[in-house]
């Protein structure tokens, strides 16, 4: 399998965020990018290619333009403002704030354009992000040129930036691009299946009123769970999205028998939608060792899981999401990719 790769990624380097009152180390690092690359080549998984770059057509495709222009303007804002640590937003129009009309200074742009703290924005962050896209897009091109899978590294990763947000260490939905990239170049329907921790809020939010995108994601409860807003069971889609939305939240503590038994009955979703090809967003997070997550697979979980996919029969492309047990996210990612190729 071929995996698309861009040392872009190292430009992005966030030093803290907000985590129960305090300033916390970022777990989201670019180390976590290396070891899934070094893991790669150690198991002689395929060519390891730089991607093409894309037009900025393709973001707002799945972005609104004021949000894209946001992200490519930010840091030279809060720079001119004489900062030189990392921006971060402090303020949201949650409750009966008003959305309705945009900031014009950075502080409040970072909080319009956020669901939280955890999204650090330095001088190199936006050439990282929109290389992490152009990873997507040239995985998702080679899919449409024949390719039956591919595996887009990205970093940062995507599924919690919706159309006009950034959250949970993402900035550009990759997968969510990738998706919108392959229904505009031949494909009829697209799955995406979200196999993250965290529920994938953004990609849900993105395509919630659509029809020809179907997006499946198990998850942690978020009930007790990061984003703690979204991905509930009852989540089904509105409008011509009615019934292409699927959601599994699972328990604190749910190990690998419980996981794949999900897993089958979002696969059986997937498969009855009939998608021509299929999105996976790639997190290893449910890791038992996961430092900031409470799922209990193991590497034959991982196995598995890439196996259960590959039984789809369809173009697949993975989306590198989350995983920050440094040490295991290599080998936990490429376990789902070789258990995928067989
Ligand atoms: C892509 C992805 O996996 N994003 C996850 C965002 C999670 N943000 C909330 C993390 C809460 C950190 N908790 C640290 C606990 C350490 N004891
Ligand atoms: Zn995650």
């Amino acid at each position: 399998m071929l995996t698309i790769y861009s040392d872009d990624h190292l430009l992005h380097h966030g030093a803290a965020e907000l985590y129960r009152g305090q300033l916390v180390p970022c777990f989201e690092s670019p180390a976590r990018a290396e070891h899934v690359l070094d893991a790669v080549r150690a198991a002689g998984l395929g060519a390891v290619l730089p991607p093409d770059q894309f037009d900025r057509g393709a973001l707002t495709r799945a972005h609104t333009d004021d949000y894209v222009a946001f992200l490519e303007t930010a840091w030279d804002e809060w720079q001119a403002l004489g900062e030189t640590g990392d921006a971060l937003p402090y303020v949201w129009p949650a409750g009966a704030l008003r959305r309705d009309v945009p900031p014009t200074h950075i502080d409040g742009k970072l909080g319009f354009y956020s669901i939280d703290a955890a999204v650090p924005i330095m001088a190199g962050t936006w050439g990282a992000v929109r290389a992490a896209a152009d990873v997507a897009l040239t995985g998702a091109q080679r899919l449409i040129d024949g390719d039956t899978a591919a595996f887009a590294l990205c970093r940062p990763p995507g599924h919690h930036a919706g159309a006009r947000a950034m959250g949970g260490f993402c900035y550009l939905n990759n997968a969510a691009i990738a998706a919108q990239h392959l229904r505009d170049h031949g494909a009829r329907r697209v799955a995406i299946l979200d196999v993250d921790y965290h529920h994938g809020n953004g990609t849900q939010s993105i395509f919630y009123d659509r029809g020809d995108v179907f997006f499946a994601s198990l998850h942690g409860d978020p009930a007790v769970e990061y984003p703690f807003f979204l991905g509930y069971h009852d989540e089904c889609g509105v409008g011509e999205g009615t019934g292409a939305n699927r959601n599994f939240p699972l328990p604190w503590g749910t190990t690998g028998p419980e996981y794949l038994a999900a897993l089958d009955l979002a696969m059986a979703d997937i498969a009855a939608f009939g998608p021509d090809m299929i999105v996976v967003s790639l997190g290893v997070d449910t890791f038992a060792e996961d430092p900031i997550s409470h799922f209990k697979l193991r590497d034959n979980d991982f196995t598995q899981i890439g196996q259960r996919i590959a039984r789809l029969g369809r173009p697949t492309l993975f989306v590198m999401e989350g995983g920050y047990a440094i040490a295991q996210i290599g080998t936990n990612v490429v376990a789902v990719l070789t258990g995928f190729a067989g």
